[in-house]
């Protein structure tokens, strides 16, 4: 059985994801991120970075901890044998993806989020900075896209870790007009049953209070 610790985010809605996809056991740990019940001493020993998602393997002899999303992708792909090939080229365009959303798209996103909805002062440069360059990453995403159904044509750790963010676009303004492959994919991947199943553990609350929540957090 795996411990699975997430909260209604994109980076844990990955995660979820995966161990629907690959049809894995887990039991279900929702942590209460206004609590900043990430950020106690018995979290803090399974992911010493005190954010969510993280993983909890307990099968075979020892209990063996994961964090950060996309390491708990590799691990849960590697686990299964599924989702990330193993001839070396192919394996590494998965991983090339993968990282372009860690490095990328996640964490740009992320700001567009924050400096949109979460910080009190809205400032217009800071703004469009975030939101341009996300606009700039999906187009990539994009061109990817033109000749293949999913990211490095068939579905990979790469898609699972990148539509949980993508499909938030509208929140913080980003145009994906003209985006014709990403918007294609997109819908391809809600119409998936375990992305859809996946893409709801746990339910998301109300945009209200995910902007309560995270406005507490950004200000520490
Ligand atoms: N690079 C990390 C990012 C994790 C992350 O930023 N998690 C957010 C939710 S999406 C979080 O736990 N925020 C609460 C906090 O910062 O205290 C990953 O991909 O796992």
């Amino acid at each position: 059985m795996i411990d699975f610790y997430t909260s209604p985010t994109p980076n844990g809605y990955k995660v979820a994801i995966a161990l629907e996809e690959l049809s894995l056991q887990y039991r279900l740990h929702v942590l209460d991120l206004e609590k900043r019940q990430q950020k106690e001493d018995w979290y803090l020993r399974i992911n010493p970075n005190g954010r969510i998602p993280a993983i909890v393997d307990n099968t075979g002899a020892d209990r063996f901890a994961v964090f950060e999303s996309g390491a708990i992708l590799i691990y849960l792909a590697e686990k299964t044998g599924r989702l990330l090939p193993t001839d070396a080229r192919r394996r590494s365009d998965v991983i090339q993806w993968l990282m372009f959303q860690m490095a990328g798209v996640g964490p740009i996103q992320g700001q567009a989020h924050a400096f949109v909805h979460y910080f009190p002062e809205k400032i217009p440069s800071v703004i469009s900075r975030f939101v341009n360059e996300a606009r700039r990453l999906y187009e990539i995403l994009n061109n990817k896209l033109a000749d293949r159904e999913y990211l490095c044509g068939d579905f990979s750790i790469a898609d699972i870790a990148t539509w949980p963010w993508i499909r938030r676009y509208d929140w913080p303004g980003i145009d994906i007009a003209g985006l014709d492959h990403l918007s294609r994919w997109m819908k391809t991947m809600s119409e998936r049953p375990a992305c859809a199943r996946g893409g709801a553990i746990p339910q998301r609350p109300d945009a209200t209070n995910t902007v309560r929540i995270y406005s507490s957090i950004v200000g520490r």
